[in-house]
């Protein structure tokens, strides 16, 4: 037996090289392969792992952002940020949906986030301190997802790159509502261009960190650029990001914090180092919030467990019969 799932996550790793073989021909050509289609183990593995931290970063991102929602300076801003957050959360749904299209059922990965099992983005166990730190989170890490996003919108899984089309529509809303705050905080009193220079001051290691390690050290780069599921590698997507942000960052009259960042003739950039071993540290689980966001979303599964319980139950009165 070649390549099949054994249990709802198990793979078997052996793959038949013949019906590989045109797997690879079909990327290569430019088709989409559909859930229903043959695949190879470790493609639907890596699928998994991918979609399923990206859904968990979805979810876990409307957190720093949320806890603004009350605090929005003006009831504009509040409406504003109140459906962007909604927004993430939806991106999450359209997420684990695609995930499940290969064979991991929801309920397990939620289990895995909440225990720590899975990861997602690095960003999201940051705090946002001030008002300001959700302009820059609404500008520069959507910005940063949206440069991912894009480019992986033209992979090879078909159920993943119509999720990611969508989404990237509205990250591009998410983009000018973060932009207007920024412009507005940069272009205000000295007080509130303090408050954002301190904000990008706190954030613009973590950014560098969103697009994973460089090039050298990126464990599953090699074959997922080769089966076009990721379509720029981590230092191609970081380098791109700067080409587009780093201008219109200083336009703002802002500084990076980072006087080594220099574009090189041949398209890279050089940076200093942002300290990876904060970044290894942060995604296994020991970054200033990760407690805090794991805590928060098991309280809200064991909140939410009578709610589901109920639309699973024909005979609750809580659910009123389709027919
Ligand atoms: N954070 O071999 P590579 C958003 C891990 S959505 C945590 O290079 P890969 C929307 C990686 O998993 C944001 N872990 O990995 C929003 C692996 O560990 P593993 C999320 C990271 O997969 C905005 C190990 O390091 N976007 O922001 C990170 O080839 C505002 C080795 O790394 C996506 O998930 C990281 N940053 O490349 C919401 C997009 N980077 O699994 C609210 C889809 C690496 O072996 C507010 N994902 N690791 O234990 C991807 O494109 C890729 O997974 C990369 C990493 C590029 C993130």
């Amino acid at each position: 037996m070649y390549g099949n799932i054994i249990s709802n996550t198990e793979i078997i790793v052996d793959d038949d090289p013949v019906k590989l073989q045109e797997f690879e021909s079909r990327i290569a050509s430019g088709d989409k392969i559909e859930p229903k289609d043959w695949m190879p183990s470790e493609y639907r593995k890596q699928l998994i792992r991918m979609i399923e931290q990206h859904a968990h970063s979805e979810i876990i991102g409307a957190l720093p952002e949320g806890t603004w929602i009350t605090r929005a300076p003006g009831f504009r801003r509040k409406l504003a940020l109140m459906a962007k957050v909604q927004d993430e959360v939806g991106h999450a749904q359209l997420l684990y949906s695609a995930a499940e299209t290969l064979g991991k059922p929801r309920e397990e990965m939620i289990n895995d986030l909440i225990s720590g099992k899975s990861k997602y983005s690095n960003v999201f166990n940051y705090p946002a301190k001030t008002w300001a730190d959700t302009a820059v989170i609404g500008w520069l890490i959507d910005a940063a997802a949206i440069v991912n996003q894009l480019a992986n919108a033209k992979g090879s899984y078909g159920p993943y790159c119509r999720a990611l089309e969508r989404i990237c529509y509205e990250e591009s809303f998410h983009l000018k509502q973060g932009h207007d705050n920024s412009v507005f905080l940069a272009t205000g009193t000295p007080k509130q261009r303090e408050m954002v220079q301190d904000a990008l001051n706190r954030w613009w290691k973590p950014v560098i960190h969103f697009f994973g390690p460089p090039d050298s050290e990126s464990v599953h780069s090699e074959k997922l650029i080769k089966w076009k599921v990721k379509m720029m590698s981590n230092d191609q997507m970081r380098f791109s990001f700067f080409d587009m942000y780093v201008p219109k960052i200083l336009e703002l009259g802002l500084t990076i914090p980072d006087e080594e960042l220099k574009r090189n003739e041949d398209g890279t950039w050089n940076y200093s180092d942002p300290d990876w071993e904060e970044f290894k540290r942060v995604i296994k689980g020991d970054g200033p919030c990760n407690k805090e966001r794991l805590a928060v979303r098991r309280m809200a599964e064991e909140r939410g467990r009578w709610v589901r319980q109920a639309l699973l139950d024909k005979n609750s009165k809580y659910v009123t019969p389709l027919a």
